[in-house]
This record gives structure tokens, C-alpha cells and sequence, in this order.
């Protein structure tokens, strides 16, 4: 069969003009944040139904085609890339919200809806959903089950596993399976919902979920605190930690704060410069916490692991301080940097960082560095910016050479090559400094269960046999 009637006949499955095949959309929707790889797919196809996600399998295990499926394309693995001629499953055209239930408080999505959507229908209904990160206007319900993504209130929340009640997956052999009924208690064997969370789609696609939400918070307050060096970030985080029920952690460095304050379109946090930033994040809810608050920072003074600080006094203020620390990740897009995700427990952290800091300092002499990241899960994000005279090329290919040892250094410290951006192309390579060959094989196996023919985003987690 050639390949125009194979297309042809995949065009039979969808709604009409629901399968493009020209360059501009191949090149689109072929691809996700990561710059590297350039997209190939075949098509694109959006389903509007269940029963067409199901055909599309079938169809693509009759023809041993690849699918990979996408979602708002903002994932930084290379997981929703399409380079070698498969079928690209958007699901654009599945973006409702389907049911919310008051009292058992969830909400039921297709996997396009827009994880923003979701925060506001949330907010819309006196609730609160509490996964959030940057791209969080342009993500999709979908990929962040798929990527089991984090960001920055998983201190306190937890991952977007944690609010997955129930979920609805086509498997690689094309079955629909519904996955723990939204119940809170369900204790019938394994949980196959969390074998589907954080897979990237090599075992089936998300083609609806039920979202657990949360009461709303109440009076979120953050503060900025600047410390002398990276090792008194720890010390206050513990500190707050032992005086605030915290909703954030996060760190940045001088680096990164002279890139936000270069827009010129996010107020300074306060006169001085100091070497690192800690943002973190409380409920304010009655005076009593706002005290205990400004009490530690006193203390973190004192103790001089804090050399300045604010407090926000009102939501305009909340959210500049928060510009900080979100604007990160797009503002220094710029410079195509090079990123490691990478997690310890949190203990571990100040001498793991001290030690992947004397790696990127040795081998990394002349690039510019700016550290980030989710300090209080233990996760950092280590950016290396692309000098403007040096070619993508060549710059990936001198950091690729420094993974070994950054690897080497999660690996020693029992960490984890990637904290929340998840596996794809970029980490498939390094699997094994974080997991062990019996691990692997056993998710080798358990992705022939599901995806016996290989057809669900083939190549992504680990490399083609
Ligand atoms: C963050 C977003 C992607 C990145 O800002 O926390 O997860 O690493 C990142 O720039
Ligand atoms: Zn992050």
C-alpha cells in the first residue's frame, strides 16, 4: 500500500480536513520546546473522540506506523517530537471540560484542555488546581499527565500524579481502559492509572481524565530573601520550613536575576545584589503567620544566611515577585541553553551542588551558567547559555561531552538525570545513572504488555531495539 493510501485512509478515520500533511503544520506540530531535533512526521491527526483515538491505533498497528502524541508541545525532553516519518496524534480537537462534581470535587477533561483553563475553572468554582509551572498557558491536560509534570508548588502539592482520580487510556493495541473510577479508596489490585502517568505516551495516550482539585488557598504571601551563597539557601529553607506551612521553595542566581531584570519589565525585588535568590511562598492566613514569617527572616539575618529580603503586600506584588523566578525559562530561551533537570533528595543538596558546580567550572570555563530551580524538592535546574559566536552544533556537542560527569555526579548521590522534564530523546541515553538494568527490563516489559507492536511513541524512554 503506498504511503499517500495509507494517509488516505487515515483521513477516512477523522472528521474532514482533521489530517494535514503540509510542510508549515508537519513542522509545528512535529516538535515540542527542545531546539534539537528536526521534526519529520507524516501527518498530523486530530481526533475529536475516543472512538477515533481507538481507530487511529488500530489503524497505525495494521501499518506498523509510529504515532506520538501532543499536546501543547511545551515539554523539554523531545518526548512529543516526531523525526523519523511517524504520525503525529494532536489532541487539539479533544478540549472540553466534560463534568465537574462539587462534591467530590473534581473535574473531568479531555486531554486538550489548556492546564490554565483547568486552574481557572478551578478558581471559577471557588477551588483551587495546584500544579502550575511557566508554560502552564499553553499546556495541556494530556501532556502533563503524560509527563507527570511538577513545577513550583510541589512542596506542598505534590506532582500532577497526585491529582489524577481517574483516568480513561487507549492502549498500543487500540483497547480503552478506565482506570481507578475517581475513587479516593480503591484497593483492587494494581493501580494501572499510575503505570500511564509520567510514561509519555509509550504505553497509550490520556484520551480523558478526572482532576482532583483543592480547597483554595488562602492569602498566598511570598517573599525574596538574598543570601550570600548558595550553602545558606539550605539553612533557610529549613528554617521556614520549621516556622510556615510552605506552598513554594525556589532558588535562582545573580545570574539569572540580571537576565529578568534585563527585560525591564519586572521591578527588582530590592536595591542590592546579592549572589543567590530564594523565593518562597505561604498562606498568609491571619496575622499570627505573617509575624512567625517576618520573625524567621529576622533570624535568617542574624544567623547571616540572609543579607536582604521582601515581603509582598498585595497580589500585584505577589505575582512581580513570582515574575522572577517564571519568567526564567522563556527569557533565557534566548540564548538556547543547554539544561540539566536534575534531582537529589534534599539533603544531599548542598554538597551535590557543590560538586556539579566544580564539574560545570571546570569544563565549562567560558559559558555563561544560571542556576535555578525547585531547591525545596531538591530539584535544580542548570542552564548553560550558548555563546552567540558558537554554532547550536557545536555548543550541544561540547556540553554532551560534560554530561558524563554531571551524570556520574547524580548517579554517586542517587539522584535522578531528570527531575520533571521526563526522559524523551535528550535523557534516553543516561537512563541507566538513574535506573538499573532490571528496572529498565522490567519497563521494557511491561511497554510490550501495552504496546506490543512498538507503535506508541517509539524511541522515546529508551532507544529503538
Ligand atoms: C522551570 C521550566 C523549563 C526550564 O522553570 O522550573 O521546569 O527548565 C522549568 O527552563
Ligand atoms: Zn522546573
Amino acid at each position: 500500500m503506498t504511503q499517500r493510501a495509507v494517509i488516505d485512509e487515515l483521513m477516512t478515520l477523522v472528521d474532514p480536513g482533521k489530517v494535514l500533511v503540509d510542510p508549515a503544520s508537519l513542522e509545528a506540530y512535529g516538535k515540542d520546546w527542545t531546539k534539537h531535533y528536526p521534526p519529520a512526521p507524516s501527518a498530523i491527526v486530530f481526533p475529536r473522540s475516543i472512538e477515533q483515538v481507538q481507530a487511529i491505533v488500530h489503524w497505525a498497528n495494521r501499518h506498523k506506523i509510529g504515532l506520538v502524541p501532543s499536546g501543547g508541545r511545551t515539554g523539554l525532553s523531545g518526548a512529543a517530537v516526531a523525526a523519523h516519518g511517524e504520525v503525529v496524534v494532536a489532541f487539539d480537537a479533544m478540549n472540553q471540560i466534560l463534568a465537574f462534581d462539587e462534591f467530590d470535587r473534581t473535574v473531568t477533561c479531555q486531554p486538550g484542555v489548556i492546564t490554565h483553563q483547568l486552574q481557572q475553572f478551578a478558581e471559577d468554582h471557588g477551588l483551587y488546581y495546584p500544579v502550575d509551572f511557566a508554560s502552564s498557558g499553553s499546556s495541556q491536560i494530556g501532556g502533563n499527565i503524560g509527563t507527570n509534570a511538577g513545577g513550583i508548588k510541589v512542596i506542598r502539592y505534590g506532582m500532577t500524579r497526585n491529582w489524577v482520580a481517574g483516568l480513561k487510556v487507549v492502549t498500543g493495541k487500540g483497547e480503552l481502559l478506565e482506570l481507578n473510577k475517581d475513587l479516593v479508596k480503591n484497593a483492587t489490585g494494581y493501580d494501572l492509572r499510575q503505570l500511564f502517568i509520567g510514561a509519555e505516551g509509550t504505553l497509550g495516550f490520556v484520551v480523558e481524565a478526572t482532576m482532583r482539585l483543592d480547597r483554595a488557598p488562602r492569602n498566598l504571601t511570598a517573599m525574596v530573601l538574598g543570601t550570600p551563597d548558595f550553602d545558606a539557601i539550605m539553612p533557610v529553607l529549613h528554617a521556614f520550613q520549621g516556622a510556615l506551612d510552605l506552598t513554594a521553595f525556589e532558588f535562582f542566581s545573580d545570574k539569572g536575576l540580571a537576565k529578568i531584570m534585563a527585560r525591564g519589565d519586572v521591578p527588582a525585588p530590592f536595591a542590592s545584589d546579592c549572589p543567590f535568590y530564594a523565593l518562597l511562598e505561604f498562606e498568609a492566613s491571619n496575622e499570627a503567620v505573617a509575624s512567625q514569617a517576618l520573625a524567621t527572616f529576622e533570624h535568617c539575618v542574624e544567623q547571616g544566611w540572609v543579607l536582604d529580603g521582601v515581603m509582598s503586600q498585595s497580589e500585584t506584588q505577589l505575582k512581580n515577585l513570582w515574575k522572577l523566578r517564571e519568567y526564567l525559562s522563556e527569557t533565557i530561551s534566548h540564548w538556547t541553553p543547554y539544561k540539566n533537570d536534575i534531582s537529589v533528595t534534599v539533603s544531599k543538596v548542598p554538597a551535590f551542588l557543590r560538586d556539579i558546580d566544580a564539574i560545570v567550572g571546570e569544563h565549562y570555563p567560558d559559558y555563561e551558567v544560571v542556576w535555578y530551580g525547585h531547591i525545596g524538592d531538591g530539584n535544580l535546574h542548570l542552564n548553560i547559555l550558548k555563546p552567540e559566536h558558537m554554532t547550536k552544533d557545536a555548543f550541544f556537542a561540547s556540553c554532551t561531552k560534560v554530561n558524563k560527569w554531571v551524570f556520574e555526579t547524580v548517579q554517586r548521590y542517587n539522584g535522578s538525570i531528570s527531575a520533571e522534564h521526563g526522559v524523551g530523546l535528550t535523557k534516553r541515553d543516561y537512563l541507566g545513572y538513574s535506573r538499573s538494568a532490571d528496572e529498565i527490563a522490567c519497563m521494557k516489559a511491561i511497554k510490550a504488555v501495552f504496546d506490543p507492536n512498538g507503535i506508541m511513541n517509539p524511541g522515546k524512554i529508551f532507544a529503538p531495539e
